[in-house]
């Protein structure tokens, strides 16, 4: 059965109408990203030809998704807007918060009790507010997502940044902060710069080892992670409809790694073959009859370099398997080069884990291609040389490959399945002799590979593949082994070559779940109480920030000057902090413990311009906050790259930061910001950076005039008495302005809801 069958129905109904009006209105074809957009426009958003990577457009999302770690502040967001219900259907689903330990059902056990108080709390105000729950163990987010709600040309926000996997099936979903979040849950509309559109062309057909993977992999290497910042990746041609809908599943979901607002593939018959084999004929039926909105206009896949602003161009019959790292998704090596980039750059070779699943792949094709693997090591005499673990996206997923017999041989070669959670992926895995630091090379099938993330080990090399030149690189045991070129040595001594992966599509019997780990909301929510106790250590009820004070900011401190890649990772870190995600003034003290300090080039080790001491940053900050100072964190490229987390702006906040001054911001980072009535200011000039002086003292002018496109000045008071005045950019617009004033997003929602 589908789940809220009657909002898609409306939504199929009037998409045709929207969709041709918008064409008339421009007096072109439109691109399939266009057709969804224009779909979704707010109903008092007029219907204009937007200018791409400028206009602010108002739109109307047919659904919102959290997880677990995100859920957190969203709710406690949405709980201050003071309204009885979601505005449209919601999910909540439990997966962050599981550490992968020893295997599945006893981490299982651990987690529940572990942050039962969390999910008690997730899992009431979802009851009270009307809100789907999915407890700790159904799956992941994304993959629930795809399994259960995602419906092709539907719009959908998500509290996380791989909600972009949804693309897959057709959608434009794309990931948020839970301050907007908040705002579509009360039935407000969801702001968007209308995004630029970058076509990806694939020909071809994937064979032999290749897989979906390989395509976002390549597709990495070239756009890099700022690469597909403020754009749509449309993927059209004959490489595309040949793929299944999973594996368009997979590359989109890895779009968040080069910083695309999102992905998505046209509708077509593997869609159509997934919609059926998971529940939902009654949406691909409907999809079918209105097929051609599902898709581009023909002319621009004919002429795809009219409609595009960049064009990217795959053959997929000669694409060669990948693995990008380490510490950073885009650095792409082809297989057959890896020997030699391995020993050029130094990387440790000996192969420890493969770990395969996570969100980004593990659905029943992955599974089964990874398995046909698997067998070959009893069958061709082999031994697993490195550690190998299994991480299903779903309980439907493990479920299947469980009683297809999957599990078994993954079982019989020594592998361990973990919970059907992120696990290892976010930094929940309690992995042995970590702490130890060694230098070391892990390979695996999720998306990202930053420095720490899922082990929080410094020297652990990252290397992110399909999940079936995992299971190979992990049976060999050696990051320089090409599995199409070389052979393995069996027990007899003799030399032996991994045959092709195979697997299927999806599985020959159908799905099958016992219990999928549902539950549904109370049809009347309004006598469920949400109870948070005030001594908690995991969960606290937000206080209003404070307004703008009304003039411009004078005697900031600079608070660090970050050196280099600065993502939500280095600002707000996941794994052990995730416990915190509920308590905004607990996790605050790991605000920007992660970023390194251009001054020494340490982290966490910042001047204190009142004792002139050094010490972690969050003390500092706390420091200054206590003594009334304000401060400014400065930083490098793409700052805030990496999530959604809005934790990465709150703690800022929270602790009395009044300005984030970067060379570029990350999409979501820098709304979440905004959101958050904090500044969010980009350096006119980038060598500006340069001047920026450790005991700087600094003043934000311009802020009484604040106005959409006006610059601002920063006025840099150097310790030797010197002054340099700089010109500062931001993007806000009235709207947002508004924000700032107001001291956040929330405050004035909270205001219009009191007035009513
Ligand atoms: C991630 O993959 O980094 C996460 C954890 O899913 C984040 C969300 C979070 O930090 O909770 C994301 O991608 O947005
Ligand atoms: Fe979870 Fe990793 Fe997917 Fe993020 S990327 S949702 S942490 S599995």
């Amino acid at each position: 059965m589908a789940f809220d069958i009657e909002m898609i129905k409306k939504v199929y109904a009037n998409l045709p109408a929207k969709v041709d009006a918008a064409r008339k209105a421009l007096g072109r074809p439109l691109t399939l990203a266009e057709k969804i957009l224009f779909a979704h426009l707010h109903s008092d958003q007029q219907l204009s030809n937007f200018e791409r990577g400028k206009s602010y457009v108002d739109f109307a999302p047919d659904r919102v998704a959290m997880q677990d770690a995100t859920a957190q502040m969203a709710l406690l967001q949405f709980m201050q807007a003071g309204r009885p219900k979601v505005a449209v259907p919601s999910s909540v689903h439990c997966d962050h918060l599981i550490t992968a330990r020893v295997e599945a059902k006893q981490d299982l056990q651990v987690a529940t009790a572990e942050s039962k108080e969390v999910f008690d709390f997730l899992s009431s105000v979802s009851n009270k507010y009307g809100i789907d729950f999915w407890k700790p163990g159904a799956g992941i987010i994304h993959q629930v997502v795809l399994e259960n709600y995602a419906f092709p040309g539907g719009m959908m926000i998500g509290t996380d940044s791989h909600t972009v996997n949804a693309g897959g099936l057709g959608m434009v979903a794309i990931g948020v902060g839970g301050a907007d979040a908040c705002d579509v849950m009360a039935g407000l509309p969801w702001e968007l710069k209308w995004p630029k559109l970058i076509g990806v062309k694939l020909t071809g057909k994937l064979n032999g080892w290749t897989a979906p993977k390989d395509v976002i992999l390549k597709v990495a290497g070239i756009l890099t992670v700022k690469g597909g910042t403020g754009a749509i990746v449309e993927y059209f041609g004959e490489g595309a409809t040949s793929m299944s809908c999973t594996g368009k599943g997979t590359i989109c979901n890895m779009g968040a790694e080069i910083g695309a607002t999102t992905s998505t593939f046209a509708y077509d018959e593997s869609m159509g073959r997934y919609l059926k084999a998971t529940g939902r004929e009654e949406v691909a039926v409907m999809a079918d009859g209105i097929k051609d909105y599902l898709t581009a206009d023909a002319e621009v896949y004919q002429s795809p370099e009219k409609y595009f602003d960049q064009l990217i161009e795959i053959n997929l019959s000669e694409l060669e398997p990948h693995l990008n790292g380490p510490f950073t998704p885009d650095l792409a090596t082809p297989i057959s080069k890896m020997k030699e980039v391995a020993v050029a750059n130094g990387w440790p070779t000996k192969i420890e884990v493969g770990l395969i699943g996570s969100c980004t792949n593990s659905s029943y094709e992955d599974i089964s291609r990874a398995v046909s693997l698997a067998k070959q090591v009893k069958d061709k005499g082999l031994t697993l040389k490195s550690e190998f673990t299994i991480t299903p996206g779903s309980e439907q997923v493990r479920y299947t490959i469980e009683r297809d017999g999957f599990l078994e041989t993954f079982n019989q070669i020594g592998a361990k399945v973990f919970a059907n959670a992120c696990g290892p992926c976010i930094g929940m895995w309690d992995r042995v002799g970590a702490d130890k630091k060694e230098k070391n090379t892990i390979v695996h099938s999720f998306n990202r590979n930053f420095a720490k993330r899922a082990d929080g080990n410094p020297n652990t090399f990252a290397f992110v593949g399909s999940p079936e030149l995992v299971t190979a690189m992990a049976i060999a045991g050696d990051l320089t082994f090409n599995p199409l070129t070389d052979t393995l040595t069996n027990d007899k001594g003799e030399k032996v070559k991994l045959d092709e992966p195979n697997g299927q599509e999806l599985p020959a019997k159908g799905f099958a779940v016992d219990d999928p780990g549902y539950q549904a909301p109370a049809a009347d929510g309004s006598g469920v109480q949400v109870v948070v106790d005030p001594a908690s250590k995991r969960l606290q009820l937000l206080e209003p920030f404070p307004a703008w004070e009304g003039t411009d900011l004078k005697g900031l401190k600079l608070l660090i000057k970050a050196k280099g890649k600065c993502t939500t990772d280095h600002i707000s870190m996941a794994g052990p902090w995730l416990k915190f995600r509920g308590h905004l003034d607990n996790i605050s003290n790991n605000m920007l413990i992660g970023a390194i300090n251009y001054f020494n080039d340490k982290a966490d080790s910042i001047k204190n311009e009142l004792t002139g001491e050094y010490g972690p940053v969050p003390a500092t900050q706390r420091a200054y906050k206590a003594a009334g100072i304000g401060s400014i964190v400065v930083g490098d490229e793409n700052y805030g790259e990496g999530s959604s987390r809005e934790h990465a702006a709150m703690e800022p906040r929270h602790l009395g930061v009044r300005a984030i001054l970067v060379k570029s911001f990350a999409r979501i980072h820098e709304t979440n910001l905004k959101k958050q009535g904090m500044l969010g200011l980009t350096f006119n000039d980038k060598n500006d950076y340069d001047k920026i002086q450790e005991d700087d003292t600094v003043d934000i002018d311009g802020l009484t005039s604040f106005a959409p496109g006006q610059p601002l000045t920063i006025v840099l008071h150097h310790k030797d008495g010197s002054v340099d005045k700089i010109s500062v950019n931001h993007t806000y617009n009235q709207q947002q302005i508004e924000w700032f004033k107001a001291g956040g997003a929330l405050n004035i929602i909270r205001k219009q809801v009191a007035g009513k």
